[in-house]
């Protein structure tokens, strides 16, 4: 099953592609994921091997500005810069448009302009909101009309976790069952949760040193440990859906640390080991366990990349301020 293949089924009469805009300019959150991803059964398609759910941060995420050129080739910028040519970036860019525009076929080229205001792959999900907002865009150019459930799988087509940058709130995606991934999207959750913050923290914003494409693969191929994950997903994300309907934030935070840990422990254990803690990443997780130890319900949660991002309540904001003066907080509803 390859990429084409979900195209021709989401547009069984072949791609509409004469643009009905001049421009267009759309936005997508980035998410973090409380109940990780980590592991694909299909790496073309991006099909995950289990199911995984999060929240979006519904200031932060990825603005793309596009409007059509005359010319031979599309041009990338991020936050104003110009993405050469042959970027592995800008690879996987055409690629992904490519599947959409044949250049064969197309008439006009892409002038899109992404801008993101979250630090680009330091694990703070900047390709999630980048494929989302992208999405969103080639649907309005060209009056695509498709469900926000269609452009979700197209999504994930880019980069799996932007299956659930279409939706703010709490979003499920569904790890399905289809060879052909038509089963496996973002589901948003209909449940809020009032006054839950996400604290940003900042620790490096240096390029990663192996990319959760790479690292994902490595982790299923050589850690043992990888054979437990799909039953602590199995566990966690229901108990962490009951959490949330019964807004019960200590729940939610243990569930999403501890799947987090899990997720670090499972690369840690492969061959190469996988490591994007740095050691302030583990100074930082020392003090949020002891400020829980002092009776503070702070907990974190870890992607591909040393940056943590902290879980607490509105109320508790002035102490995690003065604990972590260089956080950045977002409220999530
Ligand atoms: C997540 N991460 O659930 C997990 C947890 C990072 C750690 O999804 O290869 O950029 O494009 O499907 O989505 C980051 O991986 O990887 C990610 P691809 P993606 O948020």
């Amino acid at each position: 099953m390859k990429k084409s293949n979900v195209i021709d089924l989401i547009f069984p009469q072949g791609v509409p592609c004469v643009p009905l805009a001049e421009k267009v300019t759309t936005f997508a959150p980035t998410n973090i994921a409380l109940c990780k991803y980590w592991g694909k059964r299909n790496e073309d398609i991006n099909l995950p091997m289990t199911p995984s759910l999060s929240v979006a941060l519904p200031e932060k995420g990825a603005t793309t500005h596009i409007h059509l050129e005359e010319g031979e080739s599309h041009r990338v910028y991020v936050n104003a810069k110009e993405m050469p040519a042959d970027s592995a970036f800008t690879r996987r860019l055409f690629a992904y448009l490519d599947l959409f525009l044949p250049p064969a076929q197309r008439t006009f080229v892409l002038h899109i302009n992404i801008l993101v205001n979250i630090p680009i792959a330091a694990g703070l999900a900047s390709s999630a909101a980048g494929f989302a907002s992208l999405i969103l865009a080639l649907n309005e150019l060209f009056s695509w009309q498709l469900s926000l459930t269609s452009l979700s799988i197209l999504a994930r087509l880019g980069s799996g976790s932007a299956a659930r940058s279409l939706w703010d709130g709490f979003v499920e995606w569904e790890r399905g069952e289809r060879a052909d991934g038509m089963d496996s999207y973002g589901v948003p959750l209909a449940f809020t949760f009032p006054s839950l913050c996400v604290g940003v923290l900042p620790i490096s914003d240096a390029v990663k040193p192996i990319s959760s494409r790479e690292a994902m693969a490595c982790t299923v191929r050589t850690s043992q440990l990888y054979a437990g994950w799909e039953a602590q997903v199995d566990h966690d994300l229901p108990a962490l859906k009951k959490a949330i309907v019964e807004r019960d934030f200590v729940r939610l935070g243990e569930i999403a640390e501890h799947n987090a840990l899990s997720m670090h422990a499972t690369m840690l254990s492969s061959r190469p080991p996988i490591c994007y803690a740095l050691p302030q990443t583990t100074a930082a997780m020392h003090m949020v366990w002891q400020l829980r130890k002092e009776s503070m319900p702070l907990y974190f949660t870890q992607d591909a990349g040393p940056n943590l991002k902290l879980l607490f309540l509105s109320e508790h904001m002035p102490k995690v301020i003065a604990n972590f003066p260089e956080v950045e907080i977002v409220s999530v509803f």
